[in-house]
């Protein structure tokens, strides 16, 4: 519980606890962590566009595939170093991409389990600094992934759930789905949308493994998968059919602010949408949808694309958030300062003002009220 009236809460920040790093390191296709010869840390390879970095690894000259997986992973100390070092007081953590969206239907509800408690028993052995977004065992059977939402709906500092745009399978418009938003719904859990798997390899072109790094899918892939995602939601009607269902977008809602407008002009422009009635008065626009069921986070490192996410949502529908131990500093100290700290920060203060009450929102008030972190 926290009395202090201008916290800084981040909402967006990961751990893989160690029973999941366990899991990662026995498996041999992507996600996997593996150790190579002469590296310091064990590598994580977690993204389908790392594949054939893996498949090159120990080849003469070849880069080492994936990111270190360093303390900054699983170690809760670290994180609160992280979250002193850069004054956050509350962090709201998850479990990072690609979650449990690979476990056999079999093991899924179980590892859930196990999952979410070591997440809940990390937020009770700091009090007042840390809560949580569950997993769901997306894989498990339909009964057993609503009992999973009950389970963490009884979770003390559980707020809410994290999810991939993937779904059962078939993405989130998938009708299959309308049953666990509706009771993601009811019990108040708020949906943290992250994307994982980007846009299909081709698109980066021949060059992009070997010369790219991994700009590509993680400064354009992952944003257009979030918009993807939100857009089929919307065009299925999920938005209406669920009003209760509210949704966290990582990384300010991909590129959704930018593209609204283009998105409701291929909407009323649609022949077939027109003739099947689905543009008819009553319709509420997506951006409608956007200052009533969205909030944002404040992942987006430029005070250009927050802006657009504040005019789009709301000042108040913002969430101030880090994407810790993503993104480490590579050339100096990473016990020290952060620019995901700093520049997204940075970003919120040039975009409403060095102290002011939207600033002060945006960068805690927000998270407090909307996942309710003054209740215990
Ligand atoms: O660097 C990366 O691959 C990632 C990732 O996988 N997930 C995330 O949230 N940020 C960066």
């Amino acid at each position: 519980m926290t009395s202090n009236p201008f916290p800084v809460v981040d909402i967006h920040t990961h751990m893989y606890p160690p029973e999941y790093v366990k899991i990662l390191e026995n498996r041999s296709d992507i996600p996997l962590i593996r150790r190579f010869a002469g590296a310091k840390d064990p590598r994580y390879i977690i993204l389908p566009a790392e594949a054939e970095s893996l498949d090159k690894a120990g080849e003469d000259g070849a880069p080492l595939p994936g990111r270190p997986v360093t303390s900054h992973y699983s170690s809760l100390q670290q994180k609160i170093h992280f979250m002193d070092t850069h004054r956050i007081d509350i962090s709201v953590i998850s479990l990072a991409n690609p979650w449990l969206d690979f476990v056999a239907t079999s093991e899924a509800a179980s590892t859930a389990v196990s999952v979410n408690e070591e997440f809940e028993s990390m937020c009770a052995s700091q009090p007042g600094r840390l809560y949580f977004f569950a997993t769901l065992p997306l894989t498990a059977p339909q009964g057993e992934l609503l009992s999973a939402i009950d389970f963490v709906k009884g979770l003390k500092h559980c707020r809410g759930v994290i999810l991939g745009t993937s779904g059962l399978g078939k993405g989130l418009d998938d009708p299959e789905l309308i049953p666990v938003f509706k009771a993601l719904a009811k019990n108040g859990l708020t949906i943290f949308l992250h994307p994982h798997y980007g846009l299909p390899s081709e698109v980066w072109g021949p060059r992009a493994t070997a010369e790219y790094g991994h700009v590509l899918p993680l400064a354009l892939g992952f944003p257009l998968e979030t918009t993807i995602a939100v857009a089929r939601m919307y065009l299925a009607g999920v938005f209406d059919e669920v009003p209760d269902l509210r949704m966290l977008l990582a990384h300010s809602g991909g590129t959704l602010p930018f593209l609204a407008g283009r998105i409701e002009s291929c909407i009323v422009h649609d022949g077939h949408l027109v003739r099947e009635g689905k543009v008819g008065s009553g319709r509420r626009t997506v951006w409608q949808v956007l200052k009533e069921q969205i909030y944002l986070d404040a992942v987006i490192y430029s005070e250009v694309g927050l802006k657009a996410a504040i005019d789009a949502s709301g000042v108040d529908r913002l969430m101030f958030g880090t994407d810790h131990p993503f993104f480490p500093p590579l050339t100096s100290d990473e016990q020290g300062e952060w620019e995901s700290m700093t520049w997204n920060k940075t970003a919120v203060e040039k975009a409403l003002g060095e102290g002011s009450e939207g600033t002060k929102a945006v960068m805690g008030g927000n998270a407090v009220k909307i996942l309710r972190l003054s209740e215990d």
